[in-house]
């Protein structure tokens, strides 16, 4: 899949308030991990956006407090990518976290349009306590997910073996369903926007496999 455009679409922060209207009834695909795993800066790098950022990245954490929606316009059709604010960050205030909690859980359940979830972990820490219960939640809700492992350039070589089916093992899924990214590096970036593709639109694939039949 080759991306072709990129907008910001609009955010919401309170729950009841509506979605942007242009991701309303279109595709879309939100990434979910902790506060500082890399989210903003997978979206940028996902999107071609390293230069002129389009999602906010900053060394504080808990920066991305609303739920963002980005209109993404790619070769096999269009669709939105969407930021969910990082959850386990103790320094946000509780009543922010409170809020969170009900905008996300209403995003999550009340959306026809969203085809899957991106779960991102850091690979240096491994999936934490709050990772493992986003993972069960999301599947409680029947959500299809995809698992990248970012930052995993700031492993050695000898961490990467050793790190690496550790954090795949604390998931417990298969090491396939696993996607290892770099944001500063563009590792992963390939095979993320593949997956994505074949989640997002199946028939593209379907009819790429006729032609080579
Ligand atoms: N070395 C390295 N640093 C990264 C990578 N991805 C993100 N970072 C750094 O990690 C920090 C947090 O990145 P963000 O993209 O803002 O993380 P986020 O998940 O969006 O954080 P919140 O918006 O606070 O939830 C920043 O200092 C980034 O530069 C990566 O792949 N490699
Ligand atoms: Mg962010």
């Amino acid at each position: 899949m080759r991306i072709k455009s990129v907008e910001f679409a609009g955010a919401i922060g309170q729950i009841g308030q509506a979605p942007p209207e242009s991701a309303v009834g279109a595709l879309q695909v939100a990434f979910a991990g902790r506060s500082n795993v890399g989210k903003s800066s997978l979206i940028n790098r996902l999107l071609g956006r390293t230069r002129t950022a389009i999602a906010r990245v900053s060394a504080e954490p808990g920066k991305t407090q609303e739920i963002n929606f980005y209109q993404v316009r790619s070769d096999l059709g269009d669709f939105v990518l969407v930021d969910l604010p990082g959850y386990g960050y103790a320094k946000v205030p509780q009543g922010l976290r409170e809020k969170w909690r009900p905008l996300i859980h209403s995003f999550l359940t009340r959306n026809p349009d969203l085809r899957g979830v991106v779960q991102l972990v850091d690979v240096r820490n491994g999936p934490s306590e709050d990772d493992v219960r986003s993972v069960d939640y999301l599947a409680e809700l029947g959500i299809p997910v995809l698992f990248v492992l970012t930052k995993v350039d700031k492993l050695n070589s000898r961490e990467r073996g050793k790190l690496i089916p550790k954090a795949i093992q604390t998931l417990g899924v298969d090491t396939d369903q696993v996607i290892l990214f770099s944001a500063t590096k563009g590792t992963g970036r390939d095979e993320l926007l593949e997956t994505l593709a074949a989640l997002l639109f199946p028939e593209a694939g379907d009819a790429e496999e006729e032609e080579t039949e």
